[in-house]
């Protein structure tokens, strides 16, 4: 279907000037001023991804063939002749059975090893990544050759595989496997339309050969808003720009089918013959279109990935930036709405109104002619910028080195310590001004000789210079703990004086210890203040 080479159109040239729904990114419209070109939301048509998918089966050694090894069948449990043997070509069933083309009613298909260490659960997963955001457009369709999975879950992922969801779950007994009561997607309305449910519809045992299939239902969702037969898909455009969940519902970079029961062809394991429970999987169409944000009517398959060809002077795989100089303002998706058309939400050049440049990095949508000053300057920047064209941060927030100017993290908070600091603005590296004595890039340390207390001050006491006399101990730096008949910063005044009140003054070799005890002593040798 497609022709060889590096670059491949998914979608084909039309011929033919019939015109899908949001399928032209412009075309050139004649005026009174001559021709001039419109422009449209647009998005790619949809096409088998299946091609494109790159697959993963885990764990590993759970493909059958290594060593060869007999099968037999559910339907035919006592015959069993067939072999699978990786070594063989006609006897192999590696992965990429799943997404070949078959040809001449050949059916082929990727083939697990058998459960012959029941009653450890027979798992596997297959993993399909694009490196691309997608939306689907028609049901995911599995086939199962050998009887469908008894127990199954389809997850996704959104960001290339780093975190996943369930999508749907599958079990012949939903509240046995899960502990979920069992829906079908036609039970679904609108409010419900997103919602992860498990069906039972798949799983039931009706004879290998009579039902192949396991879905993951597109367009019966896709109906519950645009009607049975899709007719109104206007409606259903309309109702994802007001729902985003239900767009990123059909959106996805990655799946998984997590197969955690195969086949039974009855109700229990016989474990006299376990060569006939496996899986095996015949073909995985995946029906999507490329996620372009609306700026693109193309997607290619270049240097093995597929990539949006953007419009609207938007770049980016997903055409999710605008491009160099075209930030006048801030980038946005393009909307289904007004419908038929939509609204393209092109990226704009820099402007040129009153020969000024008003380029604002992306930070505003909005400029203005001041009139004494003669010129043209954004207004209302966001991210933290400011400027005639949104190049500088505000007060309180620097440059982020690692940012380009339009990256909406172009700005950082200072972050100055209100202690330490003199005011909370920062250099053009983040370094804040900081009070006496204090020191760290946020102000929020102390220089040596000072103590952090709600800010720095200097040190009261200290194990070198500062010294606490006569026994005294130091307190975190910010006071003298004295003996009792000591009194001073440093304790260095004696509380006796020439009155000799006190009994250390005549007791000099008193130890620190007993000199603790004065006020004790007092009492028990009469050195009280007041003994006749
Ligand atoms: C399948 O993936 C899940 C989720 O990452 C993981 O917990 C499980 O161990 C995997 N199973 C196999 C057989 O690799
Ligand atoms: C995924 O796609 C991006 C953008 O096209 C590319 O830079 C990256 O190398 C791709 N990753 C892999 C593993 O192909
Ligand atoms: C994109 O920029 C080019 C100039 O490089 C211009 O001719 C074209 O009309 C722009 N397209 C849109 C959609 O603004
Ligand atoms: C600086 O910009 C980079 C690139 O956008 C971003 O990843 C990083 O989080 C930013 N740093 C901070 C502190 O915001
Ligand atoms: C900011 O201040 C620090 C510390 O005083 C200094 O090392 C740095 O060079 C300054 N950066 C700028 C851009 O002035
Ligand atoms: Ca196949």
């Amino acid at each position: 279907m497609w022709p060889e080479g590096a670059l491949l159109l998914l979608t084909l040239v039309q011929l033919v000037p019939t015109r899908g729904q949001y399928d032209m990114c412009k075309s050139l419209v004649s005026t009174d001023e001559g021709a001039v070109w419109e422009h449209y939301a647009c998005q790619p048509k949809s096409s088998s991804m299946k091609e494109y998918m790159r697959i993963r089966v885990d764990p590993p050694g759970i493909t059958c063939g290594n060593p060869p090894e007999r099968f037999c069948t559910l339907e035919n449990p006592y015959l069993c002749s067939d072999e699978c043997d990786a070594s063989n070509p006609d006897l192999a069933h590696p992965p990429q059975l799943m997404q070949d083309r078959e040809r001449s009613g050949l059916i082929t298909y990727w083939q697990t090893v058998t459960w012959s260490r029941y009653p450890e659960p027979l798992l596997a997963n297959i993993t399909l990544s694009w490196n691309k955001s997608l939306e689907l457009t028609d049901d995911i369709q599995i086939t199962f050759e050998y009887g469908r999975p008894t127990i199954m879950v389809l997850d996704k992922s959104l960001n290339y595989g780093r975190s996943w969801q369930p999508y749907q779950y599958y079990a012949d007994d939903c509240m046995e496997a899960f502990n979920m009561e069992p829906k079908r997607v036609r039970d679904l309305n609108a409010a419900s339309a997103t919602r992860v449910i498990c069906t039972e519809q798949y799983s039931r045992w009706v004879g290998s050969k009579n039902e192949k299939t396991v879905r993951f239902e597109v367009r019966s969702r896709f109906a519950i808003f645009a009607g049975p037969r899709l007719l109104n898909m206007d409606a259903l455009y309309t109702r994802m720009e007001s729902m985003k969940g239900l767009r990123d519902f059909f959106t996805f970079t990655n799946l998984r089918l997590r197969l955690l029961r195969p086949a039974l062809g009855g109700t229990y394991v016989q474990r006299d013959n376990l060569l006939k429970y496996f899986y095996a999987i015949s073909n995985i169409e995946v029906s999507a279109r490329c996620k372009c944000n609306l700026h693109a009517s193309q997607c290619v398959f270049e240097d093995d990935n597929l990539q949006c060809v953007c419009e609207h002077n938007t770049t980016g795989q997903d055409c999710n930036r605008c491009k160099k100089g075209f930030k006048a303002k801030s980038w946005k998706a393009g909307s289904y709405l007004p419908t038929p058309n939509g609204t393209p939400n092109t990226c704009s050049q820099a402007g040129t109104t009153s020969g000024s440049n008003c380029e604002c990095n992306g930070h505003s949508n909005r400029c203005s002619y001041i009139d004494y000053l003669n010129i043209v300057t954004c207004v209302s920047c966001k991210h933290n910028t400011r400027g005639q064209n949104c190049q500088h941060c505000r007060m309180g927030y620097f440059r982020n080195a690692s940012a380009e100017l339009d990256d909406e993290s172009v700005c950082i908070e200072c972050n100055c310590n209100q202690m330490g600091s003199l005011h909370d603005r920062c250099n053009g590296t983040g370094f804040c001004q900081c009070k006496e004595g204090t020191t760290g890039v946020k102000c929020d340390e102390c220089a040596p000789g000072y103590y952090w207390k709600q800010g720095c001050y200097p040190n009261v006491c200290d194990e070198e210079l500062l010294l606490c006399q006569n026994g005294g101990t130091c307190y975190q730096s910010q006071r003298c703990i004295c003996p009792p008949d000591f009194k001073g910063v440093l304790c260095q005044q004696s509380r006796c004086g020439d009155s000799k009140r006190c009994s250390s003054a005549s007791m000099p070799a008193l130890s620190l210890a007993l000199l603790l005890l004065c006020p004790l002593l007092n009492i028990l040798l009469g050195c009280a203040t007041s003994a006749p």
